[in-house]
């Protein structure tokens, strides 16, 4: 079973009494920004280095306005190309300036800020010392002479959210908004384990964004060149028994196999959405079904765990597996045929496992 608004209230974390989290900003936390403002002086060149995701620039788009005024400049960098069309949009629409950190020049830097990330998630984030880690990742063994490490937030956005009011900064529309939509997707909108102090950033955050603009970000999960998928689709889908088989062929980026299926599960009669593509020489399967006595995990690994790797949870899964595996699929050479054999595959497994399955895939009475 999924987690629910679990809310842990860590009385230790306030030393007064429990009144305190609805006054908001805690004598720790003033302390911990009087340690963070100790680490920089007026004429520090600041880097920013994340791994973006929106928990990430929300979180490096706060360090940026904690900073303001107090050091010479602040740039914020990326380890990784954003490609996801919401992380493009939340970029584009909030007029984030975002360097690529492998073209960084480092010297041009003397103090460095990582946050929402660990020195040792990734060899990137090696070419930096950062002077201030603030995170909510398991704890490495990261050196840092600023370390904020809280394992058990859902977001980064929530403790740079208690940074900004200890600093009494009211954040900007855009600012707000960033970090409502950093929350909102880190704690999968509160169904991911949470603690009330997010909930309560999320509340101070609330006030002051934009929802209008939150939205845009949130739905803009879609590039133009991928509207030819859903044609694609369309025209090529397979539906009985409220399952859609779909197969898209070569695809130019495989989150377009996600997105469909999880579109095809919005269609009321729908009960499994199984879309596939190739991508990097790999065929992809995506499996949803509606979380009724069903496991899309099994199903996944049933019909392709021998042929390279396939798993996931009750209603979610993927497989994966490289074409060279596969090169009676590849023989057939188009479309339709591709789709009967993935189905093929599906269905003459099923037929092999047991009853429950039996009923779940092939729809059988027994
Ligand atoms: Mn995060």
């Amino acid at each position: 079973m999924k987690k629910m608004f679990v809310i842990e209230i860590d009385s230790s974390y306030y030393p007064c009494n429990s009144h305190n989290i609805t006054a908001g900003i805690s004598f720790s936390m003033k302390k911990k920004l009087q340690a963070f403002y100790k680490q920089f002086s007026g004429n520090d060149r600041v880097l920013v280095i994340i791994n973006a995701d929106p928990d990430a620039i929300a979180s490096a788009m706060a360090v940026k306005r904690l900073l303001w005024r107090k050091v010479s400049g602040v740039s914020l960098s990326s380890i990784n190309v954003i490609r996801r069309p919401d992380n493009i949009a939340m970029i584009r629409l909030l007029g984030i300036d975002m360097l690529y950190a492998e073209e960084v020049d480092a010297k041009k830097f003397n103090r460095f800020v990582m946050v929402d990330s660990q020195p040792n998630h990734n060899k990137i984030f090696a070419k930096f010392a950062p002077d201030v880690i603030i995170d909510h990742h398991p704890e490495t063994d990261a050196l840092a002479p600023f370390k904020d490490i809280r394992p058990d937030y859902g977001a980064t956005a929530s403790i740079m959210t208690e940074y900004l009011r200890a600093a009494k900064i009211k954040p900007s529309v855009k600012l707000a908004t960033a970090l409502f939509h950093a929350i909102k997707t880190d704690t999968n909108n509160f169904e991911r384990q949470t603690r009330a102090e997010d909930i309560i950033a999320f509340q101070y955050v609330f006030r002051h964004a934009n929802i209008y603009l939150a939205r845009k970000i949130e739905k803009a999960d879609l590039r133009l060149d991928f509207l030819k998928y859903f044609r694609i689709a369309f025209e090529g889908m397979r539906m009985r028994r409220g399952k859609v088989f779909a197969y898209l062929g070569t695809v130019a980026n495989p989150d377009i196999c996600v997105i469909l299926a999880d579109f095809f599960m919005r269609i009321c009669s729908v009960k499994w959405s199984i879309v596939s593509g190739i991508y990097d020489n790999r065929l992809i399967v995506i499996f949803r079904n509606d979380g009724l006595r069903k496991d899309a995990g099994k199903t996944a690994k049933s019909g392709f765990g021998e042929l390279g790797s396939a798993g996931g949870h009750k209603s979610m899964a993927r497989a994966e597996i490289p074409l060279e595996n596969i090169k009676e699929f590849i023989a057939l050479g188009n479309d339709r045929t591709q789709l009967q054999w993935i189905i093929g595959r599906i269905e003459k497994k099923a037929e092999k496992t047991g009853t429950a399955f039996k009923k779940e895939i092939l729809g059988l009475k027994s």
